[in-house]
């Protein structure tokens, strides 16, 4: 039982329901991703369980990406632990044998939008936004990051989005292919069960080696560097510019409510 995840399993279906409400913005910290990487690999080991949509309890926001409190002035130690949840985290996720859909609810930046990414399939409502928009905050978005955007929308348009730190609109995010399907907010939970229902026909094997002929090669990349990712980041986040900028951006966020 989590106090920043609902989770429920249809056993009639073999449809889980993860719902994050990590108020108020669903921020990725430490034990959040420690979190939501559990609840997958319990819904893993349940052999009823084929299908996982992910949505938000929160409104308005489907995640804001990492807790960026976890990189301003850290604790080392738990910078690294930090580093290591989030990779641990999206290797279960973008490589879950599950089918996943990810139920865009709100605005999904960055890490919210790396969740997205990682999921088979992708609605959203209207007038949210969402994309990699990790250079707005002066932090380069990680290679595999990158890998996952690359994988959705091709090489081009992520060599823009990530020079831009552009966070697309919930239309224009339909027409570049970074979300599959377009419904208002009342739809979605329906819309993702039904997409989900075709999903889960699959003979589960086939559907979930399909899966992992599309991605291995992705997730072999961070898996085969997973320590040297870790270094970097932590060595990356303690700059002094890069505290600098962190520090700005935090600054302009609680600005932006006066
Ligand atoms: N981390 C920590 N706190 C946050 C975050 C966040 N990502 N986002 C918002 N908050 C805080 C706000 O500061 C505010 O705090 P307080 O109430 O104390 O003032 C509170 O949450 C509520 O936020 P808002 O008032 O802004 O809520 P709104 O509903 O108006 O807006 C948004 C919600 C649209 C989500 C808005 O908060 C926003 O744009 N947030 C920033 C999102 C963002 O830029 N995230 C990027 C994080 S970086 C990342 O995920 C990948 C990093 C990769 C690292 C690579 C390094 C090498």
């Amino acid at each position: 039982m989590s106090s920043t995840i609902d989770v429920s399993v249809d056993e009639q279906t073999g449809i889980a329901l993860m719902k994050m409400k990590r108020k108020p913005v669903n921020s990725l910290n430490l034990e959040f991703l420690q979190d939501i990487r559990n609840t997958i690999v319990t819904l893993e080991q349940n052999k009823k369980c084929k299908g996982l949509i992910l949505t938000s309890d929160v409104p308005k926001i489907f995640s804001a990406g990492i807790d960026i409190l976890e990189m301003y002035q850290p604790n080392e130690e738990r910078l690294h632990n930090f580093w290591r949840a989030l990779q641990d985290m999206w290797l279960q996720l973008y490589m879950t044998p599950l089918a996943t859909i990810a139920a865009i609810n709100g605005h999904s930046p960055a890490g919210g939008c790396l969740i997205s990414i990682s999921c088979d399939y992708r609605i959203m409502a209207p007038n949210y936004t969402i994309g990699l928009n990790e250079t707005l905050l002066g932090i380069v978005a990680p290679f595999w990051f990158k890998d996952a955007m690359c994988n959705t929308v091709g090489y081009r348009e992520t060599e823009i989005a990530l020079a831009l730190g552009k966070l697309y609109s919930t239309d224009e995010a339909l027409q570049k292919g970074l979300v599959d399907e377009v419904v208002t907010s009342e739809q979605i939970m329906e819309a993702a069960q039904r997409k989900m229902l075709e999903y889960v026909k699959i003979p589960n094997m086939a559907r979930a080696m399909s899966k992992q002929l599309m991605r291995q090669e992705t997730a072999d990349k961070l898996c085969s560097t997973q320590d040297s990712d870790v270094q970097n980041f932590v060595n990356f986040c303690l700059q002094d510019k890069v505290q600098q900028s962190l520090g700005f951006y935090l600054e302009q966020l609680k600005k932006r409510k006066s």
